[in-house]
C-alpha cells in the first residue's frame, strides 16, 4: 500500500460535489486514511504551493485556494501516486483524458477541482503539511 494527498479544492466544495468525488475515489479502489474540511490561510496556501513561486499565476490561485473551504485527505492504494494523477487527469481539463474527474467537473487550469501529489516524495511532504503538524 502506498499514500497519496488529494484535495477537494474550493470550485468543487462550493458546488457541492465533495460527496461525488469521494464515491469516484472509493470506486476507484482508494481508502481515505484521513480527512479534514478547513479553510487555508494566504500563508498556508502560499507555503503549500512554494513551489510555484515566481510564476504568474500564484496570486489568483492563493486567492482561489483561499476562497472557500477546501477537504484535504490521505489516500491509500496500491501505486496510489500514479493511479489517482491518472483517475484525476491533465492540470487543464480541457487536456484531461475522457472518464478522467477534470474532464468531468472541473472549470477550468486554475478551478480544477482536486489536487494530488505528483510524486512519492511530494506525497510525503504534503501528507505531513496537514496531517502531521
Ligand atoms: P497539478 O495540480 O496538475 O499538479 P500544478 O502543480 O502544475 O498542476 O499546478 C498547481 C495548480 O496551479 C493547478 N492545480 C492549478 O490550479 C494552478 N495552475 C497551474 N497552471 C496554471 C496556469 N497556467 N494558469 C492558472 N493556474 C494554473
Amino acid at each position: 500500500m502506498s499514500k497519496t494527498l488529494l484535495i477537494i479544492k474550493p470550485d468543487a466544495t462550493g458546488r457541492n460535489l465533495i460527496g461525488h468525488i469521494i464515491s469516484r475515489l472509493e470506486k476507484a479502489g482508494f481508502r481515505i486514511s484521513a480527512m479534514i474540511m478547513t479553510a487555508l490561510t494566504e500563508e498556508q496556501a502560499r507555503r503549500f504551493y512554494a513551489v510555484h513561486e515566481g510564476k504568474p499565476f500564484l496570486d489568483d490561485l492563493v486567492k482561489f485556494m483561499t476562497s472557500d473551504r477546501v477537504v484535504p485527505m490521505v489516500l491509500e492504494k496500491e501505486n496510489a501516486v500514479e493511479d489517482l494523477r491518472t483517475l484525476i487527469g491533465a492540470t487543464n481539463p480541457a487536456n484531461a483524458a475522457c472518464g478522467t474527474i477534470r474532464q468531468e467537473i472541473a472549470l477550468d487550469v486554475q478551478c480544477n477541482s482536486v489536487h494530488a501529489s505528483d510524486s512519492e516524495e511530494n506525497a510525503a511532504k504534503e501528507i505531513a503539511f496537514f496531517f502531521e503538524s
